[in-house]
């Protein structure tokens, strides 16, 4: 669904006359700047594409009425670089991207996988826009797989692409999916406008993977119930289907440790200062962060409940322990979305209200995008992250806060029912996140706990990150996929 990189022209105007004159080799033509890739998974897959080559089809987000050929949507990126690959965007009008991403995905599969169907909000047009752009990525796809390709689709936005291929790929083809977010219980899942549809959609794949074991089951069991003329092979994981055989897998996604590693280490003392001074965090005061996209399943108003009953029960740490939140806006215009956001920004001046000095902030609140040394600056300096959502496929900040303490030196309290805990869990200080005065008692567990148990507990955690990390996740997913290429009896049609 996500490009890795974004084109931004700084003309408001493509013309066809501009357009060729930039084909033609002369870039002054227009002047394009190009934003790397952020975050997660885009920054994670870029290395292994250049490392490998191949095509990217990504939604042209952002760029949509600049464009205007079809052949326009490809360029070769990075840009200057030996290790190119291609990237290839659909350029979709607004009204599918309404449909399709904001309806469909944000505010009917995103609820409902995470366990708030009562947010679930369905308009039969954004199904059919749903159909309609995953009938164009497969489209796409099938324009430039070639022989033996290995094709990975990447999250819920996508979930009926692999059952349009089916029957129309070349030979030797394996088709893979990674589920990013965690699959309902069947008694959540009742309730999705095209459960069926959507299952047998994936079931297109022939590997399908989850970050852990329990999505994976819980995926099994809406097969079980909702397509009852699957076979299921509960001790291999796999299901057939109308001819086609889906392995499932578990493997928690992990981060490019090394990567924020060096960057710790890189960091300086005057990028930390540069921080406090921009946002007013004194500097000699104990430092808390979290880092979320602004959305109701991070748990951030419930995390800063916790905060406000901590600082009410321990004034001796008022001045002297500051809280940094770092919220990023996220699909603004859905009514949910809006009212959190209205709801934090309240809960915020409400502590800052109440504790908050001329010299001291209870909270610091931005909603700056920061870049990735700034960030990784606020893990290494951060004596303890909060990660606390209260349902999360598996969370990439809690890793890449562990990766980034370099020094051994920060606490990471951790939600039970984040992804995260089950690779992290037994080292984490583990929290309930609705269980207010117990959230509050681990902050003051986390501040207080001895430096030796700190270095201990950190330790730990890095090893298990490292072992998780980002290339040994994709290393099992391409061999899934290079394992799996003959199970799925596809019927190629030429
Ligand atoms: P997300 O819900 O987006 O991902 P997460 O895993 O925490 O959640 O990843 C967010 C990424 O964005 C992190 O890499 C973080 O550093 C970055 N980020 C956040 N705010 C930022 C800011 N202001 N500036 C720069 N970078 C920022 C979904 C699922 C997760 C799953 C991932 C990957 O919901 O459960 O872990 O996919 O599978």
């Amino acid at each position: 669904n996500r490009q890795p990189y974004r084109h931004q022209w700084a003309d408001d105007t493509m013309s066809e006359s501009k357009f060729e004159s930039l084909k033609e080799g002369n870039p002054s033509a227009l002047s394009i700047s190009v934003d790397e890739p952020t975050g997660g998974l885009t920054a994670g897959l870029d290395p292994v594409m250049r490392a490998t080559g191949g095509t990217w089809i990504a939604w042209g987000d952002g760029n949509a009425d600049r464009v205007v050929t079809d052949e326009d949507d490809c360029v070769a990126v990075p840009p200057d670089a030996d290790d190119q690959y291609t990237l290839r965007r659909l350029w979709l009008s607004d009204e599918a991207v309404d449909g399709y991403y904001a309806g469909l995905s944000n505010r009917v599969l995103w609820p409902l996988c995470h366990d708030r169907p009562d947010l679930v909000s369905f308009r039969p047009t954004d199904l059919a826009w749903y159909r309609r752009v995953n009938r164009q990525f497969a489209a796409a796809i099938r324009t430039h797989a070639t022989p033996n390709a290995g094709i990975w689709i990447q999250d819920y936005h996508l979930g009926l692409v692999p059952s349009y291929l089916v029957d129309e790929l070349p030979p030797g083809t394996t088709l893979g999916v990674f589920w990013h977010i965690p699959w309902p219980t069947p008694d959540v899942y009742e309730s999705c406008p095209f459960g069926r549809e959507l299952l047998v959609g994936l079931l297109g794949a022939d590997v399908l993977g989850f970050h852990l074991e329990s999505y994976a089951t819980r995926f099994l069991e809406c097969v079980d119930r909702f397509v009852p003329s699957a076979q299921i092979d509960r001790s291999e994981r796999a299901i057939r289907h109308d001819g086609t055989a889906t392995k499932l897998v578990a493997s928690p996604m992990g981060v490019d440790t090394a990567n924020y590693e060096r960057r710790a280490r890189a960091g300086n003392r005057a990028r930390w200062e540069s921080l406090c001074e921009r946002y007013g965090i004194d500097p000699t005061c104990h430092i808390g962060i979290g880092v979320d996209r602004l959305d109701y399943t991070k748990g951030i108003p419930e995390r800063l409940e916790a905060l406000e009953q901590f600082f009410e029960n321990h004034p001796d740490w008022r001045g002297s322990f500051t809280f940094v939140q770092k919220a990023t806006p996220s699909r603004t215009g859905i009514p949910a979305y809006d009212r959190l956001g209205d709801r934090v920004r309240r809960r915020v001046e409400r502590l800052q209200a109440r504790f908050g000095t001329d010299t001291w902030q209870p909270v610091v609140y931005t909603e700056d995008i920061l870049p990735v040394e700034d960030l990784v600056a606020l893990y290494r300096r951060a004596d303890l992250a909060i990660v606390s959502s209260l349902c999360d496929g598996m969370n990439l900040v809690a890793q890449e806060f562990v990766a980034s303490s370099v020094d051994d030196d920060g606490v990471l309290v951790l939600g039970t029912d984040v992804g995260a805990a089950e690779v992290l869990g037994p080292h984490a200080l583990l929290v309930d996140p609705t269980d207010t005065p117990q959230f509050a008692d681990r902050i003051h567990d986390a501040l207080t706990m001895s430096t030796s148990e700190v270095r201990s507990r950190m330790r730990a955690m890095r090893q298990v990150v490292t072992a998780h990390r980002l290339e040994a996740w994709m290393g099992e997913q391409l061999e899934y996929l290079a394992q799996n290429p003959l199970q799925s009896g596809r019927r190629p049609k030429n």
